[in-house]
This record gives C-alpha cells, structure tokens and sequence, in this order.
C-alpha cells in the first residue's frame, strides 16, 4: 500500500540526556541497567564506546484491526517494550569511499548473526530479500533513510560508516510491531549517525519503505505509532487523504488515575513469513475485492480499491471528514441491502461480478493483489470481510469519540466510559473471530479470561492468527488481573515456571501493563 505522508509537526525525533525525559522515574531505575549492559555488549564487540543511544518502543492496536489496508484510521499506542541501539564509530567516508556498517544483536547473537554491509558512498546498497535474516529490517531502512538525507537538498551528503549493536524486551512475532521498531530505530540511528537532521515524517515514510524492502506489503500504522507515540495519550492514525496523526488522551479512572492496558501473549507466535501467504495477503485481496464490487453495485465510475476510496467516492470528503461516523453507519447499512453475494465467493466468479467476464483469475490477481502470494482455494468471504472492516471502522471513531468527549473533564460516571470503551474492544475482538476469522483458540481463551477477571473489554492486537491480546482494566485491578492470568493461563501450560526464576523472566515479557508511551528518540551523554 503507498500512502502520501503528511504528519503534524515538523519536528525532529527528539534527543534527551535523561531516561527520566522519556521514562517515569521507577521505569527509568528498571532501564538503567539495560543501557549500561548494552554499552557493554558494544565495547566487547567493537572494542570501543558507543556515543549515543536510539531508544525505539514497540505498539498495541487498541482498536481498528485489519482496517489500514482498506484507508481506514486505526488507534494504536506505544509500549514500555522496546528496542535499544548503540551507536557508534562514526567516521565520514569522502566521495566515492566504501561505507561500512557492522550490525550485532547483544540478547540473541547465536539465533540472530551478526552482519555487516558495505557500499561506495554515492551508490545505492542491494537487499536479497528472498534471504531471510533479521539485518534485513535494518539494512532497509538504512538504505531508504539514505535516500531521504539524498534527496533532500537542504542535508548535507557525505555518508559516514558506524556500527551497531541492539538489544531488545520486544518479544518477536507477538503482534507488538518489532519489526517496525527494528526499522524506525535503524532509521533513526541512520540519521545520527551522519550528523543530520530529519524530520519525523521522513524517518516515518523510510521505515515504512524499509520494510517493503525486506519483503513486507505492510500499511503505516506500525511506523508512525512508533515515532510519534505520546507519552499519556494514544494516537489515531488516519491514512487517506495523507497519513496524519492526532493524540487520544485516555479517560481517567474514577479514582482519577490513568487505566492501564494489560499485553498478554498466548504463547503461540504470529510469524508473519509463515502465515502472510496464507492468510494475511488473502484478507488484504478479500478486502480490496470487495471494495471492488461494492463499488460496481453503487456504480461508482472512477476506480476504488479500499472501502475507504469507495466511500469517499459515494458519500464526498466532507461527509468522510466531519461526520465519519454518521457516514460509517449509513454505510452499514447500504453495504447490507446492496452487496450482490453474502456467502463465499468463488474466485473464478469474480470477474463476472464485476461486469468483465473475460477477465482471467491472472490478470485479476496482478490488477489486485499485485506481487503478493495468496492462496484462494479456499474461497473469498468478501461479504464478511467487507462487513467486519465497516463496523470496525466504526468502532475507531466511536472509540476515539468516547475518549475526546472524556478528556481532561470530572464526569459524572467515568467508570461507564470505561465500560463503554471496553464494550467496543469486546465487540471488535467477536467481529475479528466471527466474521474476519483471524482469531485462535488461545486468544480466544486469554480474551474470555481476561474479562471474567476484571477487564472492561480484551481482544486480540495486531494482525492476530496467535501473537497478543490487550485489555484494559484500572489501575487498581491491574495486579490482580495479571496474577490471574498467570494462574489461569500461563501456569495451566507451563508449570515449570511458576518457581523457576528464569521462568519469571520469560513470563514478565509475557504479561505485562503499559500506559501510552513516548515516540522513538535519541539519548547522547547519558
Ligand atoms: P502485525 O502483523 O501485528 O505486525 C499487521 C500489519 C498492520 C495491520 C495489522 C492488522 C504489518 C507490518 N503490519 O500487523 O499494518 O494491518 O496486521 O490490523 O504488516
Ligand atoms: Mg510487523
């Protein structure tokens, strides 16, 4: 998907000298430790200091899954996991010098190798993406950060060779966005390194496109939630007509606290490598077909390949602006009385619900769903797809709306917002097992006990298919619910870990609370 990107502000990334400016203070003692050991791992590795760190938080989808791709705005925030870069070497490399990078992972060096690439300072760096190694993440967003400062007359263009070295509390494949963490801090680090300064919307536009170089057709909400997180808020992310950012302050607690999210993993990894061609890629066809069709029943001439498109087409930008939800909801009911078929397609059928009967299953696969693996054997469920990505919509403008209403003011039952909001988590998570069918057993297990133990709403965050689940409780209930949890869940799989102290560790990355968090920043001289 390509998106345009126009985001708020115009600032830079900022770059601190305390971890008191980003974390609050108990979390900034927990993390000291963390930087001080990965100073370490760089001295060991590289034989000398590291001069400046780049700290890169991973995401939560509060509500609005499986939307981005159909232009829909989704309501992210970012987390109290992350992933840390040390940075260091820097040296200029003159015109037409070989530019290095050496890349170490301190957690993980025997399952994720170390690496190293170079290229002549002025000649663009080639990616085997059909290689699967995690560098690729960074190596993207190495290359296009680079074509960012080159593009942009007013940085200066002598490339500088450094080194590397990352550590991370992001678990992988959990649904929480490492892989955009990995790209936005490799993109930030990037920028560091050769002495410039981007704005966040480069830096944002470059981790996007990182990742499509290392193979991933992923929509923006991962990147820009990433850098442009909020340290009290969550963000809406908006994708048409620009990719555009606006804070969601949560409502406080009736005991005026902030509430508190609740990230469970179900101890079964989302790979995204493994199960993009099956499922994901097919849900981004499913979506992009029946925003097709929908389009030919409301004869709609111009082309529209997201229900956003075809909505903004029907209804106008200004309907879509200043009254999405209204829109939305009339646009439920119009897709109910108006979409030709409501059970599963077959996808050779396809072409004639569209008016263009000789249109090869080839040629309709490269016109919509263009250099992607995806397997339709199965048949297309465009009805329910469609269905679920219109309330789901829906839900995000609700949900936005109960917040912003809330904000700030002493309202007579701020618990009933809560509840409110929970409901809305609740009724996505039904919406993603019933009619998206992107849910699991042990998510669906996690959500139902997250619940019964105190959470307004839970439902499964990120693309799902295993990974997470988030659920929002108060602050109050936070404990509780986790130790529940660890009980119900956790110790029914994995006994061994109830006494065993590495067991608690594993189990701390696991389950965890986190409020809103800051965006990605760089810290020097700590
Ligand atoms: P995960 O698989 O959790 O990173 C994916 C997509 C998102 C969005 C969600 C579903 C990538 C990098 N991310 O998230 O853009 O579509 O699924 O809401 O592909
Ligand atoms: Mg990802």
């Amino acid at each position: 998907m390509t998106c345009t990107v126009d985001l708020d502000g115009d600032e830079a990334p900022p770059t601190y000298t305390s971890l008191a400016d980003v974390y609050d203070f108990k979390t900034a003692a927990q993390a000291a430790p963390r930087y001080e050991a990965l100073y370490r791992a760089y001295v060991a590795r590289f034989g000398s200091a590291p001069s400046l760190f780049v700290r890169s938080p991973g995401r939560v989808n509060l509500i609005g899954e499986h939307i981005d791709y159909a232009g829909f705005s989704v309501l992210p925030m970012a987390l109290n996991r992350d992933i840390l870069l040390a940075v260091g070497d820097i040296e200029p490399v003159g015109p037409g010098g070989t530019v290095t990078v050496r890349l170490h992972h301190a957690d993980h060096a025997e399952r994720y190798v170390d690496t190293e690439w170079s290229h002549q300072s002025g000649t663009v760096l080639e990616i085997d993406k059909t290689v699967h190694h995690w560098g690729n993440y960074v190596q993207g967003a190495y290359r296009t950060t680079l074509e960012q400062i080159q593009s942009d007359a007013r940085i200066g263009q002598t490339l500088s060779r450094f080194n590397l070295a990352v550590s991370s509390t992001l678990p992988i494949a959990a649904g929480l966005s490492s892989s955009a963490a990995l790209t936005c801090g490799a993109s930030l680090a990037t920028m560091a390194a050769n002495g410039v300064v981007m704005k966040s919307r480069q830096l944002v536009r470059a981790a996007i496109d990182g990742e499509h170089l290392a193979g991933v057709a992923c929509g923006g909400m991962d990147q820009s939630i990433c850098m442009l997180g909020h340290r009290e808020a969550a963000l809406r992310v908006d994708f048409a007509p620009h990719l555009h950012v606006s804070p969601v302050p949560l409502p406080l607690t009736s005991a005026g606290e902030q509430p508190v999210f609740i990230i469970a993993q179900t101890l079964k990894t989302a790979e995204k490598h493994k199960y993009a061609a099956v499922q994901y890629n097919l849900r981004f066809y499913e979506a992009t077909l029946g925003a097709v069709v929908l389009a030919r029943a409301l004869n709609i001439s111009v082309p529209c390949k997201t229900y956003h498109a075809v909505l903004n087409a029907y209804y106008g930008p200004e309907a879509m602006r200043s009254a999405p939800a209204e829109t939305l909801a009339e646009a439920m009911q119009r897709f109910e009385d108006i979409f030709p078929v409501k059970g599963v397609v077959n996808e050779a059928d396809v072409p004639e619900m569209l008016d263009i009967s000789d249109l090869s299953i080839a040629s309709l696969r490269a016109r919509y769903a263009p250099d992607m693996q995806c397997d339709a054997s199965g048949g297309l469920h465009l009805f329910a797809r469609g269905k679920h990505i219109l309330a789901e919509a829906h839900r995000v403008y609700a949900f936005d709306a109960l917040c912003k209403l809330n904000a700030g003011s002493s309202m007579p039952d701020p618990d009933g917002t809560l509840k409110a909001l929970g409901q809305l988590m609740h009724e996505s998570h039904r919406s993603c097992v019933e009619l998206y069918d992107c849910s699991s057993p042990e998510l669906d297990t996690l959500t139902t006990l997250a619940e019964k133990h105190g959470a307004f709403g839970s439902r499964l965050t990120g693309a799902g298919w295993g990974g997470s689940c988030v659920s929002l409780v108060t602050a109050d209930r936070a404990a509780g619910l986790i130790a529940s949890l660890c009980e119900e869940y956790y110790y029914q799989r994995r006994p061994e870990w109830r006494h065993d102290p590495a067991g608690q560790q594993q189990l701390s990355n696991m389950i965890f609370a986190s409020a809103p968090q800051a965006g990605a920043n760089i810290f020097r001289d700590l």
